[in-house]
Formats: structure tokens, sequence, C-alpha cells
């Protein structure tokens, strides 16, 4: 749930500061500014800092002098590198603080960042940021957050403010794997949509007006995303969308059509080579969930 409380900005407690302030860093000192937090900003290109200056920040000279300045400290930056480096520079102002970075990374980077708080006496939260920077404040961003639950406990309501957040437990990395998945289903999902464009586009059709008729087609998928999860953790799969010998028919259209049309069918011959595999072990009656079967790594 979205906190929406003004907060009292001589109470040390709500303090924060924010190290880093490109499009998103800028949108999360903005929203904690707009809550009524005294709110601490530092950017390595100093400029940016300007107009949240003019909102009531206040500017300081160095990453450290900025994270001694509140007992929360969020980074937003470009990538581990950049945390790496800023981290650095302030290395020993972060004890006895939270330390929270929101900046992409893998669940590898966020463990170490946890453990590098851990040797300053600083307790760690990664989160990760699933939305866009207009609408941090609101609840269409969601932020998974994991690490220390005691900080998580303490700053939580601060960092509701920002947005949807769930807690994913202590394992530092959790916030991220659940990041890199969420993301992974979008990109899977969209790069399969862009494929279908060439071909409506190679077939005549107006792509804005099919990729409206195609959003009002993609509410079946929440619960087919739900049954395909329950499926592959019992390990039992259903014929959703049809028993596979069938499904790989309607592929071998699929394919032919796109071929026909010099459209690229890379995605199409993925899945009907999983499903033909499928098919030849003698699993032609479960459904499109049991191609899970034959995603692992060898
Ligand atoms: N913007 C978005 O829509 C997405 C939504 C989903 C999640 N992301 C992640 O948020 C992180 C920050 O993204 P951003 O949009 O703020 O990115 P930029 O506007 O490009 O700002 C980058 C900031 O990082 C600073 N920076 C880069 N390299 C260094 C470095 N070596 N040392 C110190 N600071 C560095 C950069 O500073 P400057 O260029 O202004 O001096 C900006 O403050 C990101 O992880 C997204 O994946 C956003």
């Amino acid at each position: 749930m979205l906190t929406t409380t003004t907060a009292d900005p001589t109470n040390r407690a709500s303090q924060v500061t924010v190290l880093g302030l490109g499009d998103m860093g800028s949108a999360i000192a903005r929203t904690f500014l707009d809550r009524g937090h005294r709110t601490t900003v530092w950017n390595r290109t100093a400029s940016k800092a300007l107009p949240l200056v003019d909102a009531g920040a206040t500017a300081a000279a160095t990453a450290a002098e900025a994270a001694a300045a509140s007992p929360l400290v969020v980074v937003c930056l470009l990538d581990g590198a950049a945390v790496d480096k800023v981290l650095n520079a302030v290395d020993a102002a972060v004890a006895g603080k939270v330390l929270v970075n929101l900046t992409s990374g893998s669940p590898q980077q966020a463990r170490a960042n946890d453990r590098w708080a851990g040797a300053r006496g600083a307790e760690y939260l990664d989160g990760k940021i699933m939305g866009d920077p207009p609408y941090v404040g609101t609840p269409h961003v969601m932020f998974p957050f994991s690490g220390s639950r005691t900080a998580f406990e303490a700053h939580g309501p601060m960092l509701r403010e920002l947005g949807t957040v769930v807690y994913h437990g202590e394992d530092a990395g959790s916030a991220a794997v659940e990041f890199m998945a969420q993301v992974a289903v979008g990109y899977e999902i969209l790069i399969g949509f862009l494929h279908t464009l060439r071909l409506v586009q190679a077939e005549g059709v107006d792509v804005a007006e099919f990729a409206e008729r195609a959003a009002n087609n993609v509410a079946a998928l929440p619960p087919l995303l739900t049954s395909i999860g329950n499926a592959v953790r019992a390990g039992e799969y259903p014929p959703d969308l049809g028993p596979l010998k069938v499904q790989a028919a309607l592929m071998d259209d699929l394919i032919s059509h796109r071929e026909s049309i010099g459209v690229e069918a890379v995605r199409m011959r993925e899945v009907k080579g999983l499903m033909d595999r499928r098919i030849a072990d003698g699993f032609g009656a479960q459904g499109f969930s049991s191609l899970f079967e034959l995603l692992a790594k060898s």
C-alpha cells in the first residue's frame, strides 16, 4: 500500500540521502521532498542537483558528505560498476546507516554489496525498480526489496512512499532474482510481439490497430500464467492450449505462413522443435506447460 502522509522534516528518522540523480534518482529524491522529508542529494554531474535544490533539497559536495547527512542512504545509479565506484568513495561514511541500493543489477552484486555494507557497520537493503520515473510515488511502480529485515521494518513506511513495495526476505539477492525474472517475462513476450508485428505489416494490416486488438486479447494471459505456474510446480501438465500433438500441427502452419511472406520464424521454430521432442518422448497428450521439462541448461 502507498503511504501518503507528510513527514516532519525535523525528525531525523525521516531524513534521507539520495546518491545518483539521473531520471530515476531525481524522481525518487523529488518524491521524498514532496512528502516532506529533509533530503540531501549528490550526483557526479553536480548540475543535475539544481532543480532539486530549488525544490528544497540540500546538495552535498561529495558522496561521502551526502551519506553522512542522513540515517537512510538511497543509491540509484546506472549500473553495478557505478555503484562500486560511488560506494568506494563513500566508504566509512555509511557506518551506522541503512544503505538502500535501487540500482538494477544481479543477485550476486546485491550479495556483494550486502557484505560490503556489513563490513562497514551498515545495514543493507537491495531494491529493484519496475516502472518509469514519472510514476514514482504512485502504486504503478513496483519495488521488490530484500536484505536486512530490521532495516526494512524501520524504513518500510518511507520506502512505501515510492510505490508498491514487496519484501522478499533476508537474502539480499532475492529482490534481484525477482526483478531479473519479471523483466525477462516482459522481454520474452515483447520480442514475440515484435516478430508478430512484422508478420501483420507484411500482410498489409495496420500494426497500431492490430496492437490494440492484441492488447484486448492478452487479457486471457494472467490466468494462463497462473495455471502454468501451478502445473510446473506440480510437475503435472494438463493439455493447456490443447494437447501438444495438436498444437504442433498449428505450429507448422504458423511457421510456413511466416516463411511464405518472408518474415522471421525463429521463435516459432524454437517452440515447434521443443514440441516435437516432447511428442517423440511420449508426452503428446500434455500441454504447452510441459515444454518446461526441456528448458534446463545441459
Ligand atoms: N529510467 C527508467 O525508466 C528505468 C526504470 C527501471 C529501473 N531503472 C534503473 O534505475 C537505475 C537508474 O536509472 P536512470 O534512469 O536514473 O539512469 P540515468 O538517467 O542514465 O542516470 C544514471 C545515473 O548514474 C550516474 N552514474 C553513471 N555512471 C557513474 C559513475 N561511474 N560514477 C558516478 N555516477 C555514475 C549518473 O551520473 P551523471 O552521468 O549524471 O554524472 C546518473 O546519476 C538504473 O539501474 C536503471 O536500470 C530505470
